[in-house]
Parts: C-alpha cells; sequence; structure tokens
C-alpha cells in the first residue's frame, strides 16, 4: 500500500505547525447550526446556509462546512490562550466536476491571546509558505472579507510563469492564492465568552486538495476520491 497524498499533505501541513507551538484539536463532522455557522458571525439569511451549499440533517443538524466548528468547541472549553489547528473532514452541497467534490479537506488554524498582531499572522503565514513550498517562496496578502474575520485577507504565493500549465493554472498572473486567513471578529469571541477587551486572535483556513493538486499535478480533484488503485501507486 501507500499513504494517500492527501494524507500526507496534511501530515506535513501540521508538523510544520506543530514546530511553531500549535497543537492539534479534532471535533465532530456532524453537529449544529450554531458551531457551524451563528457562532461564526454567519447571519441567518447568509447564502452558505442554503441548503443548495450545505448538508443538513434536520432543521438544526449538518454536516460542517469548515473546520471552525472544532475551534469554536475547543474556545468553549479552554482560556486563553489558546494555539491550535483543526484539520478534517468538511462537506459541500456543490456540483461534482474536475474542480470541485462534495467532500474536502480543511486545516484550520486559530491563536488567541491579549495583544496578537496582524504582524504575528503574517510572519506564522509566510514563515509555513516557505517551509512547505521551499525557501524561496514569496508570498502577498490581498485584502478580502469574511464573516468571522476583521480585517480578512488572502495569501498568495508566486509559482512562477515558466510553462503553459503555469500560465492557465495561475490565470496568467503568476500568483496562486492558497488561504484564507484574518483577525478573529470580536462577535466570534462573544459567542464563546471570551472577554474581547482583553484577547484577540488570529485564524486561517487553508484547503489540503487544492495544495495536494498543486504539488502534484493532479488536474481532476476527483482522481484524489476514486480509490483507483493505479492513480494510488504513484504516491509511494
Ligand atoms: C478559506 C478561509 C478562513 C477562518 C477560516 C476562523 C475560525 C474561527 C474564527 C475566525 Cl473559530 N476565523 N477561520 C478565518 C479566515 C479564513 O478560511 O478560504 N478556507 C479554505
Amino acid at each position: 500500500g501507500s499513504i494517500h497524498p492527501l494524507t500526507q499533505v496534511m501530515e506535513e501541513i501540521k508538523s510544520i505547525f506543530l514546530r511553531l507551538g500549535f497543537s492539534v484539536a479534532y471535533g465532530p463532522e456532524v453537529d449544529t447550526d450554531f458551531y457551524n455557522f451563528e457562532a461564526l458571525n454567519i447571519p441567518k439569511h447568509h447564502p452558505a446556509r442554503d441548503m443548495q451549499d450545505t448538508f443538513y440533517i434536520s432543521d438544526n443538524v449538518l454536516l460542517r462546512t469548515h473546520t471552525s466548528d472544532t475551534q469554536i468547541h475547543f474556545m468553549e472549553n479552554h482560556e486563553p490562550p489558546v494555539r491550535i489547528i483543526a484539520p478534517g473532514r468538511v462537506y459541500r452541497n456543490e456540483d461534482v466536476s474536475v474542480r470541485s467534490y462534495c467532500l474536502f479537506h480543511q486545516i484550520e488554524g486559530l491563536y488567541v491571546d491579549a495583544g496578537v498582531t496582524f504582524a504575528e499572522l503574517k510572519g506564522t503565514l509566510d514563515y509555513f509558505a516557505r517551509e512547505f513550498f521551499g525557501a524561496k517562496t514569496k508570498t502577498r496578502f490581498r485584502p478580502s472579507y469574511f464573516p468571522f474575520t476583521e480585517p480578512s485577507a488572502e495569501m498568495d504565493v508566486y509559482w512562477g510563469l515558466e510553462s503553459e500549465s503555469d500560465y492557465r493554472i495561475t490565470k496568467g498572473t503568476g500568483w496562486l492564492e492558497i488561504l484564507g486567513c484574518g483577525m478573529v471578529d470580536p462577535e466570534v469571541f462573544k459567542s464563546v465568552n471570551i472577554d474581547n477587551e482583553k484577547y484577540n486572535g488570529y485564524a486561517f483556513g487553508l484547503g489540503i486538495e487544492r495544495i495536494a493538486m498543486l504539488k502534484y499535478g493532479i488536474e481532476d480533484i476527483r482522481m484524489l476520491f476514486d480509490g483507483e488503485i493505479r492513480f494510488l501507486r504513484q504516491f509511494k
């Protein structure tokens, strides 16, 4: 047998953040509306909550759409400082295609303490990019929006424009988006009873499939879930 490419990528990312002092937290894949949406400042009428995007078990129970739910559970049960990553499976009710599948994997990170800065977030994620993609990796941060962080950003790595496929995957820019991040919105701390005058923090989320596809040049996301032995043997 061989270790699945998604597992290999997850283990490599986990080990980088473990070296930085993060612990690993696991949580339920079936969770309630509160942990997946409400506590994350995602309002009732938000499009992500739609049945078109989320698999519901009942009115209030669903398959998690990100591993943020685990971080909410963790903050309910632990006083700051909190420094965790939450890896695992997440689910979205999307049309299956080369680019998207109903099941995928995520690693989210969370750091909560008194006086956490955006500069620390940038330094940590920049370090991660250089460990994962190589010491010469260039990164850039662009402003973005998430309901659970303010301010929010996306991090790109410079991929280059050497081959025809580089043009295709970077849309001719040479840059590739690899994660979303930001400073935790004070509203999120309210829902887990953490004093948002005393504490703040940063969070980030990255999709494993996308990174595995880039690393190994996999063109169709479905190959990661088919269990086709001739595909899997290549990752020995
Ligand atoms: C993306 C973006 C992100 C987070 C995830 C987070 C979790 C808590 C509080 C605040 Cl408990 N934020 N997670 C923050 C920013 C971005 O993911 O594109 N993921 C694939």
